[in-house]
């Protein structure tokens, strides 16, 4: 039964810079940065024939490319700790695409996904961290500002790890629509 969720993959010059704030942290485990991600809908373990469902379901996108930037890093878990994430510049674009992907999920029968959706890319993983050496962390690299990035795509991964930590395997991939195509249809000339 394979493990699915759909994602933005990061750019190899974006996971460089990403890859120098890890370090620093007791009791963190730190995500290789190969396996960097921005997950849009965690879908789950599901059988083959669902598992088909969500990749003809996924095909029906059509949308446009869009910008992206990740913009500070942040601790997940309050005063428990959990996940230290990189965030996103605000970007309706992910919204939306992950709005959609919500609704044809459901729209397969896939149970709601009941958290608010908070567009990040996980650095480490926290276990028995204090929350005073995540602000002392925060305090040194928690201005970090990506170079924004173009997102052409997304894709379905599927992991055989429980614990979510990679690695990852491509199991679709999608485009999304150049700026230019989309806008193709208004620029053309009329017909006379
Ligand atoms: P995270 O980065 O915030 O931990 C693969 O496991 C991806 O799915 C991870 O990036 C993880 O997000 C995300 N995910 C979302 N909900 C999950 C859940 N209930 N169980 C495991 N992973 C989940």
């Amino acid at each position: 039964m394979p493990r699915l969720f759909t994602a933005l993959e990061i750019p190899d010059d974006i996971r460089e810079p990403l890859s120098m704030l890890r370090g620093g942290l007791p009791g963190a485990r730190w995500i290789d940065a190969e396996n960097y991600h921005l997950t849009l809908r965690f879908i789950g373990d599901v059988d083959d024939i669902i598992a088909r469902e969500v990749t003809t379901m996924l095909g029906q996108i059509r949308r446009g490319g869009f910008e992206l930037r990740l913009d500070g890093v942040t601790a997940f878990g309050g005063r428990k700790p959990r996940a230290v994430v990189a965030t996103v510049a605000p970007s309706p674009a992910v919204m939306e695409l992950q709005a959609e992907h919500e609704r044809l999920m459901q729209r397969i029968g896939i149970e709601p996904e009941g958290r608010k959706f908070t567009p990040h890319v996980t650095l480490a993983r926290l276990r028995d961290t204090s929350s005073q050496s995540v602000a002392d962390y925060l305090g040194a690299r928690g201005a970090f500002r990506s170079a924004p990035f173009t997102v052409s795509n997304f894709v379905l991964f599927s992991s055989r790890d429980s614990v979510g930590g990679g690695p990852y395997l491509v199991e679709a991939d999608y485009p999304l629509a150049r700026d230019q195509e989309k806008r193709e249809p208004v620029s053309r000339p009329l017909a006379r």
